[in-house]
C-alpha cells in the first residue's frame, strides 16, 4: 500500500535564516554516507522471527524497555501502567489509576517515562506518566491532562507516593499527543496536539497552535495556549532558565506550530526529531529546534501550495460555524480558505520529509476504502519516533536511522539518517507490515529485538490494500527478532 503517492524528495526554496546552511529536505546526501558498508547489507524482514507475546490489552499507549529486563506499558482505557516479562507474557500491574479520565476518544492514561536511573540505587526510582482528568466536580466535564511522577518499590513491584509535575495542561477527545521523554540535559520534553480543533465535531473551535502565551498567562499557570506545542520542564515541572524567549516571553514552550506530535526522539549529538499526522496528506518527519515554528495550521508539509488550504471553519461568515456541516474535501462557501504562500514567518522551518505530498490534482476518493476514506488518503499516521543508533551491536545496516510506527498501514518505516543527522538519506523502508495498528516500539538492550504495542480497535489497511476493522493482534506486544549475524 505504498503506491498512493510518490515519496516527497523534491526540494524547496526556502531559505533558513537560523539554521545552517540549507540543506534540501530530503535529498540524499550521498557524499557524506558513501563508503558506509552498512548501506548495502540492511537486514530485511527475512532477518526476523515473530511471534505475539500476549493480547488483549486494553488500548496499550506507550511500551519502554526497563532496567528490570521487563517491559513497561500504559494501558489508555485500562488506565494501568503494566510491567510485562517478555519471555513469556506474564503481567504485572504496578498500578491502576482512578483518577484518569476516559471518555471513548483519544483520552485517558497516555504518555510514560521512565528515569534514566531508575533502580539504580540513586533514590531516584521514578516513573513519569501523563492523562487526562476532569477538573469539573459536577456532571459536565472539563478536561485537563497532567504529568506525574511516581517512585517505583521494587519489593512490592507497584509505584506509589505520587507527585504532580505539572497540571491543568490543555485536554482533549482527540490529538492530546502526549509523547514523553527525557532528554540527554535531564529535561522533560513533552508533546501536546491541536486536540483536533477545527474539524469534525470540534470544527467550530480555532486551532490554537501558532498562539503563544503571554507574560501574564504564564506568572497565572494558564497554560491554554499549549496546544500545538512541544515543551519542555525541569523535574519538578518549573520553566528551564534556558528554554527559548518566543515572541519576548519564556514558557516551557520550544517549538510551536504542531498539529499531532506523536513521536519524539533524540538523536546523535542531541539532534531531536519529531514525527506528527498531517491532514489528509503530509505526516512529517521534523528535526526540531528551539523556537522554531512548524507552521501548523498555516503549512501542512512544505509551503507548497499542493493539496492544502487552511480552511478555518471557526471564522465562518455570514453563516456560523455552528450551522454548518462538515466536510473533509471543499467547505462551504462561508468559511475562510488561506493559501500556504500566504503564510510566512521568519522562525518557520519545514520537515525533513513527508508522507506524503500530493498535487492539488490528487484524487483522495479510492473506491477500495469504502466508507472509511481516510484510511486511503495519503498519510500513515505515525504514531511514534525511535533513533535507532550505530554501534557493534544491533540490526546490521540500521544504524543512525529513526523507526517509526504507523497507525493506518501496521507497519515500521525505517528512515536513514544522514551522517550529520540534519537530513535523510534514500527512501524510507517499510518493515513488519501486518494488519494491526502500530502504536509504538520498544527494544532489548542489544537492540536486535523489537516490541511494538497495538491498538485494542480500529481502522487500518487489510491485507491487500483498501480498509478493514478487522485487527490481527488486537491490544497485543508483538516481538521480531533478528536471527542473522550481527
Ligand atoms: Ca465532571
Ligand atoms: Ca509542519
Ligand atoms: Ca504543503
Amino acid at each position: 500500500m505504498l503506491a498512493t503517492a510518490s515519496w516527497t524528495l523534491a526540494g524547496c526554496g526556502y531559505e533558513d535564516p537560523l539554521d545552517e546552511p540549507l540543506e534540501a529536505h530530503g535529498q540524499a546526501i550521498v557524499s557524506e554516507d558513501a563508503g558506509d558498508d552498512e548501506e548495502s547489507a540492511a537486514a530485511d524482514d527475512a532477518s526476523f522471527t515473530s511471534r505475539e507475546i500476549l493480547r488483549d490489552l486494553s488500548y496499550p499507549m506507550r511500551i519502554v524497555w526497563g532496567p528490570d529486563g521487563y517491559l513497561w506499558l500504559t494501558e489508555r482505557v485500562g488506565k494501568r501502567v503494566v510491567r510485562v516479562r517478555p519471555q513469556d507474557g506474564q503481567q504485572t500491574t504496578a498500578i491502576t489509576i482512578s483518577e484518569v479520565f476516559q471518555s471513548g476518544g483519544q483520552d485517558g492514561l497516555l504518555a510514560l517515562a521512565l528515569h534514566p536511573d531508575l533502580l539504580k540505587g540513586k533514590g531516584k526510582d521514578y516513573v513519569y506518566v501523563s492523562f487526562t482528568y476532569d477538573v469539573d466536580p459536577g456532571p459536565s466535564v472539563d478536561r485537563r491532562t497532567k504529568i506525574r511522577r511516581y517512585t517505583y518499590d521494587p519489593a512490592t513491584k507497584t509505584l506509589g507516593s505520587p507527585f504532580d509535575v505539572i497540571t491543568g495542561l490543555p485536554g482533549s477527545d482527540d490529538h492530546n499527543s502526549a509523547r514523553l521523554l527525557f532528554g540527554p540535559d535531564r529535561k522533560l520534553y513533552y508533546t501536546i496536539g491541536d486536540q483536533g480543533n477545527n474539524q469534525f465535531a470540534r470544527k467550530c473551535l480555532p486551532i490554537r497552535a501558532q498562539d503563544l502565551p503571554t507574560a501574564a498567562e504564564v506568572a497565572a499557570q494558564d497554560w491554554s495556549t499549549y496546544v500545538g506545542k512541544i515543551l519542555r520542564l525541569n523535574l519538578d515541572g518549573s520553566i528551564p532558565h534556558d528554554n527559548p524567549w518566543i515572541d519576548g516571553v519564556r514558557s516551557h514552550v520550544y517549538s510551536y506550530g504542531h498539529r499531532n506530535p506523536q513521536g519524539l526522539t533524540f538523536g546523535r549529538g542531541g539532534k531531536l526529531y519529531a514525527n506528527e499526522h498531517g491532514p489528509k496528506t503530509d505526516d512529517e518527519l521534523n528535526l526540531i529546534k528551539p523556537g522554531r515554528n512548524y507552521g501548523w495550521p498555516h503549512v501542512a508539509g512544505y509551503r507548497d501550495d499542493q493539496a492544502y488550504t487552511y480552511d478555518n471553519w471557526s471564522a465562518s461568515d455570514p453563516t456560523p460555524c455552528e450551522e454548518l456541516v462538515w466536510n473533509d474535501y471543499v467547505p462551504p462557501p462561508s468559511v475562510p480558505r488561506q493559501a500556504e504562500s500566504a503564510f510566512s514567518h521568519p522562525d518557520f522551518k519545514e520537515p525533513l520529509l513527508t508522507f506524503f505530498t500530493v498535487p492539488n490534482d490528487y484524487n483522495f476518493f479510492d473506491p477500495a476504502c469504502g466508507f472509511l476514506q481516510y484510511i486511503c488518503w495519503p498519510t500513515i499516521a505515525p504514531s511514534s519516533l525511535h533513533y535507532y543508533p550505530k554501534g557493534w551491536h544491533g540490526i546490521p545496516g540500521w544504524g543512525n536511522s529513526l523507526l517509526m510506527t504507523a497507525l493506518k498501514k501496521g507497519a515500521v518505516y525505517r528512515v536513514k539518517l544522514s551522517a550529520n543527522g540534519k537530513s535523510v538519506v534514500g527512501e524510507p523502508v517499510v518493515h513488519f507490515q501486518t494488519t494491526n495498528r502500530y502504536r509504538d516500539l520498544a527494544w532489548s538492550p542489544d537492540r536486535r529485538t523489537l516490541y511494538i504495542i497495538t491498538d485494542t480497535a480500529g481502522n487500518t489497511s487489510g491485507p491487500t490494500g483498501g480498509a478493514t476493522t478487522a485487527l490481527e493482534n488486537p491490544g497485543a506486544i508483538l516481538e521480531f527478532k533478528f536471527t542473522g549475524s550481527p
